[in-house]
């Protein structure tokens, strides 16, 4: 049954004063709704409907755009009867409200209710489960990222936020961003997960903060998405039409090459080898900025690499030593970043059991990372030195990593990281970087080949047809 959208309906005779009276009469579930649809209609966020914003907002709503005499005639109405119901010449949310009661005061409630449901909400004008939550079959073994749509459609809405234009949203432009959520999206950890700029938010962080909600919980993106008007905005039937499924990982390794833009690399260390540390470096922070971050570290961290000339984006995501000791511990990734401190190599004997355990046999690539470069090498215990371990198992030798070096922070070990997720039959056996990326030119000149190959064969069998 629908719910009232007035408290009491006028009788259509009723003269109508210029006043407020338009939200004071909507019910205010109602009165929320339709703000909200003002607000994902309103494009350039001057708070009032412009001529074109009309225009789409009644083209999604009801197919068709209006007749330039009809959108005058709405807002000589709106004009006549509301005080700054039209601003310059455009609705504002006060006219958009009188004009919704003026429809349900003349008895065409089906015209507020086809915006409301094309904006999700049901008769009890909350947003549907269907809407928020759109089906979306995510196989196991496969991974979720957004496509082309999904980034066009973000990015259009981060512009429209980005009210100084200096590409990056400032706290108060983020706000206004969160805005069409019921509560804010994305949390206090965020400065910590995407890459900043001086307390803003970069376009570049804001997309990355979008890949990772869509890696790791594609419910909740679907949600966002629905919330920001995917759908409606966008015509098409669900934000699932943002999201591509990859294939199945089992099919990346037995091709030994993947198709997805986002990686996962787990980090794994013994307690305070510097795994947050090595977090907030891929982030571009070095130690001395973490006075700046003083929020509890992150989980994750994402950033995007260059990988044979693609961009991907790679996920760190700090694996506590006692995680990996649990009964089913979760070790699942597309590379393994194994971390000692190089300046107290007893650190080692940990990293060292965590890859018998959980990767020795299995097929995701593995770096040890020798941390804390910047200090003098301490001396390894007796046993195996971690290079001979790592030339034993025919693994890359340990990476030396420092986030307090002077200079550039190096980023060479997270590109090394995404090109091993990237090209995982590759990253096995004795590789140093410079046979790696001969293998990996070699990989992608073979497949050229084969391709150009067997259009030859191709073209060969058709003749001899
Ligand atoms: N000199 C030096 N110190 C470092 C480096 N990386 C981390 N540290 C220091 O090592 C200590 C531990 O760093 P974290 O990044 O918190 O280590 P973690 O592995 O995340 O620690 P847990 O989460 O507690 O297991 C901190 O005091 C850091 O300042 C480095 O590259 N050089
Ligand atoms: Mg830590």
């Amino acid at each position: 049954m629908h719910r009232r959208l007035c408290y009491t309906p006028r009788p259509r005779s009723t003269t109508l004063r210029p006043s407020r009276w338009a939200t004071d009469r909507l019910r205010p579930a109602c009165v929320q709704a339709l703000t909200r649809i003002f607000r994902l209609s309103d494009q350039d966020l001057d708070q009032a409907l412009s001529d074109e914003e009309l225009n789409a907002f009644q083209k999604s709503c009801f197919g068709h755009p209006l007749a330039p005499q009809a959108l005058e005639d709405v807002k000589t109405v709106v004009c006549k009867n509301v005080v700054g119901g039209v601003r310059e010449d455009r609705l504002t949310l006060e006219g958009f409200l009188f004009l919704n009661t003026l429809f349900i005061q003349r008895g065409r409630h089906e015209t507020t209710w086809t915006i409301l449901r094309r904006f999700g909400y049901d008769d009890t004008l909350e947003l549907t489960l269907d809407y928020l939550a759109p089906p979306l079959h995510v196989p196991p073994g496969c991974s979720t990222e957004l496509n082309h749509f999904g980034y066009q459609f973000v990015q259009r809405v981060f512009e429209k936020h980005d009210q100084d234009h200096d590409g990056s949203l400032s706290p108060v432009e983020l706000d206004s961003f969160f805005s069409v959520f019921p509560a804010a999206p994305w949390g206090s950890q965020l400065p910590l997960e995407v890459p900043t700029e001086a307390g803003r938010l970069p376009l570049h962080g804001y997309l990355c903060q979008w890949t990772l909600v869509t890696y790791l919980d594609v419910r909740r993106c679907l949600e966002h998405l629905g919330y920001l008007g995917y759908p409606t905005l966008c015509e098409r039937d669900s934000q699932a039409h943002a999201i591509t499924v990859t294939r199945e990982k089992r099919l990346d390794q037995e091709k030994g090459q993947t198709q997805r833009n986002v990686l996962l690399c787990k980090v794994v260390g013994a307690r305070g080898v510097g795994k947050s540390a090595f977090l907030q470096a891929f982030l571009g922070r070095r130690l001395e900025d973490r006075r700046e971050f003083p929020e509890e570290p992150a989980v994750y961290a994402i950033n995007t690499v260059q990988v044979n000339g693609q961009e991907k984006y790679l996920i760190l995501c700090e694996v506590s030593a006692d995680s990996l000791l649990a009964a089913t511990p979760d070790a699942a990734c597309d590379v393994a970043c194994l971390m000692f401190d190089g300046s107290d190599p007893g650190s080692f004997a940990f990293c060292a059991s965590v890859y018998k355990r959980h990767y020795m046999d299995g097929q995701t690539p593995c770096l040890f990372v020798s941390s804390k470069a910047d200090l003098p090498e301490g001396i390894s215990p007796p046993g195996l030195s971690p290079a001979e371990f790592c030339r034993r198992h025919r693994l890359p030798a340990p990476a030396p990593f420092s986030c307090a070096s002077p200079g550039k922070l190096s980023t060479a070990v997270f590109t090394r990281l995404a090109a091993m997720a990237t090209f995982p039959h590759l990253a096995h056996g004795e590789l140093h970087s410079t046979s790696f990326w001969l293998r990996v030119t070699l990989g992608v000149i073979g497949a050229a080949v084969t391709a150009v190959l067997s259009f030859s064969l191709y073209r060969a069998l058709v003749k001899t047809r």
